[in-house]
């Protein structure tokens, strides 16, 4: 049976997944920009702010990330967990600037219960109470801990797939798959929002980035939010080689994404400043609905504020941190 576009499903193939993506590009775009205005307002795009609240020292050994412990290459400064008070301070300086939504990211592997926990809380409580939208990234989590979570209020956790099941070994070894569904099926049980998504670039094949859209759209609901990010390879890291992506490549992930899982808000992410203002319009065209907003990503740089000024200005958003500076 044929669904319309922008139709909720959660039986897609792999291989209508691929097929979807290998449409001549300008049908494959316009079909998305077509589901993408069913569920969304087309002019607006979301501005997220990130923030990395502990950086460093992780003991996984993701290829992709720089502050794993395992790649000692990588020139990075390790930083323990942040005060919340200046981090609150972070948030209200974002907000400030535009950025409705405020994620804090920490390098751990899982959560663990005691002081640092409870600073984490106070900081999701903090971003809450200042009328923004709270999303945190902090490795495995317990029910009981997600439960905290949502007591504060945290609006979604971000815990991404990454990659395909099959692809994934390749990339992580510390962690299975199945750990990672298992933490999202935690997340989501207690009421929080998932934002769950993957990256690009890593040396997978069409149909690995195919199946991971699969695995997103079997979700049942849908993430709410689902990051697609570039690889931006790390020196010191195991990726440090990989060529960056074609920007077409990551337009075509971007309009996949937005036909599979079409009410999602799907966040352009990490290696956007790798594009040029069109290509990252063109995203935008195909569903793209939100980006990271500030000079930095976690630990690497992102597009920087003034670019992003002018990005805005372009597409005829208004933009408030110009806006205010006038
Ligand atoms: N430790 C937590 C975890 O892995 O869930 C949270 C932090 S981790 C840095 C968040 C996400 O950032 C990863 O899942 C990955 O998708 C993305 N990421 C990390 N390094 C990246 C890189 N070099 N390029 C693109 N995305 C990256
Ligand atoms: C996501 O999918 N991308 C963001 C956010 N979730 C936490 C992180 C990108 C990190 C890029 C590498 C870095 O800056 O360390
Ligand atoms: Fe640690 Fe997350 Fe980086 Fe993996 S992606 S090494 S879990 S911080």
């Amino acid at each position: 049976m044929n669904r319309p576009d922008g139709a909720i499903r959660h039986d897609w193939t792999i291989e209508a997944i691929v097929a979807l993506h290998d449409l001549p590009l300008l049908e494959l775009v316009g079909r998305a920009n077509a589901a993408h205005r069913r569920h969304h307002d087309p002019n607006r795009v979301q501005k997220a702010s990130l923030l990395s609240i502990k950086t460093g020292g992780c003991p996984e050994n993701c290829a992709y990330c720089p502050q794993s412990a395992h790649h000692r290459e990588v020139d990075l400064t390790r930083d323990r967990l942040m005060e919340p008070g200046k981090v609150i301070a972070m948030a209200a300086t974002a907000k400030a600037a535009g950025a409705e939504r405020f994620c804090m990211g920490a390098a751990w592997r899982q959560v663990r219960d005691g002081r640092e926990f409870d600073a984490v809380i106070e900081m999701v409580a903090g971003v809450r109470a200042l009328g923004m939208e709270a999303c945190v990234t902090l490795g495995m989590l317990k029910p009981h801990q997600a439960e905290r979570l949502a007591a504060a209020g945290l609006t979604a956790y971000n815990h991404n797939l990454d990659t395909s099941p099959e692809f994934y070994g390749r990339i992580i070894t510390t962690r299975t798959y199945e750990d990672r569904l298992e933490t999202l099926a935690t997340v989501r049980s207690f009421g929080i929002d998932l934002c769950c998504g993957g990256i690009i670039g890593m040396g997978e094949t069409i149909r690995d980035r195919a199946s991971m859209l699969h695995v997103l759209s079997g979700m049942d609901p849908h993430p709410e939010s689902v990051p697609i990010n570039a690889l931006v390879p790390v020196a010191g890291t195991p990726l440090a080689r990989r060529p960056r992506i074609d920007p077409l490549e990551l337009v075509r992930m971007v309009a996949t994404a937005r036909l599979v899982l079409p009410a999602s808000t799907v966040r352009l992410s990490a290696g956007r400043s790798a594009l040029n203002r069109e290509a990252q319009i063109l995203c935008l065209v195909a569903g793209a609905n939100s980006v990271f907003y500030g000079d930095t990503l976690l630990t690497t740089p992102n597009a920087g504020i003034g670019e992003d000024a002018a990005l805005f200005a372009a597409i005829g958003e208004p933009d408030r941190a110009c806006a205010s500076a006038a």
